[in-house]
């Protein structure tokens, strides 16, 4: 009976309206947030404090009646792990130290759930304190945009990384299968403490070729959900190529995710062809005009709602929610979409 309306929904069940969440849903656009942030500077301190975590993955949960909560923690969390320095310039965004040698990568494989046990706690305390009917949700960056980041140290337009794809196939290929044996490692003990459902963020899938984005995400995240099925977890995964455009329906019948995430460009029947597939789909309100409210908000969600309502649909932004977002539309959509 307190089977979450996510988990029933990713089940493939039809809900009297449609679950929501939304990326992004802890962060800066939440005062509460600000404040909590303030006391721990350093961002990456912050994701391994599970008492901080743990309150920030709430805060959003307090305000809203939202379906499911996703752990506070950040895709490159894992490239730590893997024994890369990562930072954090205030107002600037991430910054890698240099990449180690794929022998030294490799060497941190093992440990790399271990290191990052503290998200396992934080996992751990939030479905502790969280209703039985709201979801948990945990994630990783997957394998081609993390390594985006560490071969560029940075937020960058990932030319470097898409010429190095096609220039030096084979170190790339060893680098993503690291990342492949790390990623199902780290969401397997995520599940193990909690996490219910399992996203997959592959924010940087746009731009590439046919033959790029079976390479570097089709495959990786076929291999990736092989070695969790073969490791007993059976948890829902959520994937989100995000970019992928007409890409998304070939990613959609390859990998055997139970969601995909579309994104704000993705059309109505776009989305009604990949329910037609037996697939979940998530999505895909622009966090630009969540930002911008109004009248046009609600007939979008309303919109949105009408167009996917024939199929499993769970609510959520094309996008994470931007930090300068008033928390009143954000009331304002969850309204609209639960009737609270
Ligand atoms: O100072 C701060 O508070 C930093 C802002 C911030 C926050 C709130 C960052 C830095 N990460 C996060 C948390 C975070 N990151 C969450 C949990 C919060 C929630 O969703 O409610 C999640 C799921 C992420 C995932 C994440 N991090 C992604 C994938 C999703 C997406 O937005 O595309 C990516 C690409 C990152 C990298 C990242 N983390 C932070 C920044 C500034 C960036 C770079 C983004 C870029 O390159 O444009």
């Amino acid at each position: 009976m307190d089977t979450p309306r996510l988990l029933r929904t990713l089940a493939g069940e039809r809900t009297s309206r449609p679950p929501i969440w939304l990326m992004r849903q802890a962060g800066r656009y939440l005062p509460e947030y600000r404040a909590l942030r303030a006391t721990t500077p350093d961002f990456i301190a912050f994701c391994l404090d599970p008492k901080k975590a743990a309150e920030a993955t709430l805060q959003p949960m307090r305000r809203f009646p939202l379906d499911g909560a996703i752990v506070f923690a950040d895709i490159l969390l894992i490239p730590r792990a893997l024994g890369q320095d990562v930072w954090f310039e205030a107002g600037e965004g991430p910054r890698l130290g240099a990449l180690p040698e794929l022998g030294v990568l490799r060497d941190h494989i093992e440990q790399v759930a271990e290191a990052l046990s503290p998200v396992g706690e934080t996992l751990s305390r939030v479905r502790t304190a969280l209703e039985p009917d709201r979801a948990l949700l945990g994630f990783a960056g997957a394998p081609w945009t993390v390594l985006t980041y560490m071969l560029e140290g940075r937020s960058s337009d990932r030319t470097a990384a898409r010429t190095a794809a096609y220039a030096d196939p084979e170190r790339i290929d060893a680098l993503l299968n690291v990342l492949v044996e790390a990623t199902w490692r780290y969401l397997a003990m995520q599940a193990k403490a909690g996490a219910q459902v399992l996203v997959l963020f592959e924010s940087w899938a746009e731009g590439l070729s046919e033959d790029l984005f079976q390479r570097l995400v089709v495959e990786p995240h076929r291999r990736l959900i092989d070695r969790l099925r073969q490791a007993g977890v059976t948890t829902p995964v959520i994937g989100f190529p995000r970019g992928a455009g007409a890409l998304v329906e070939g990613y959609a019948h390859r990998v055997d995710v139970q969601g995909v995430a579309l994104d704000t460009q993705a059309s109505a029947e776009l989305g009604q062809r990949v329910q037609a597939m037996g697939k979940v789909i998530q999505g895909a309100l622009d966090p630009l005009l969540l930002r911008a409210g109004g009248p046009a908000l609600d007939a979008r969600v309303d919109r949105l709602m009408e167009q996917w309502g024939d199929g499993p649909h769970i609510f959520n932004l094309g996008h994470g929610v931007l930090p300068d977002t008033p928390v009143s539309h954000v009331e304002q959509v969850i309204a609209r979409v639960t009737g609270r």
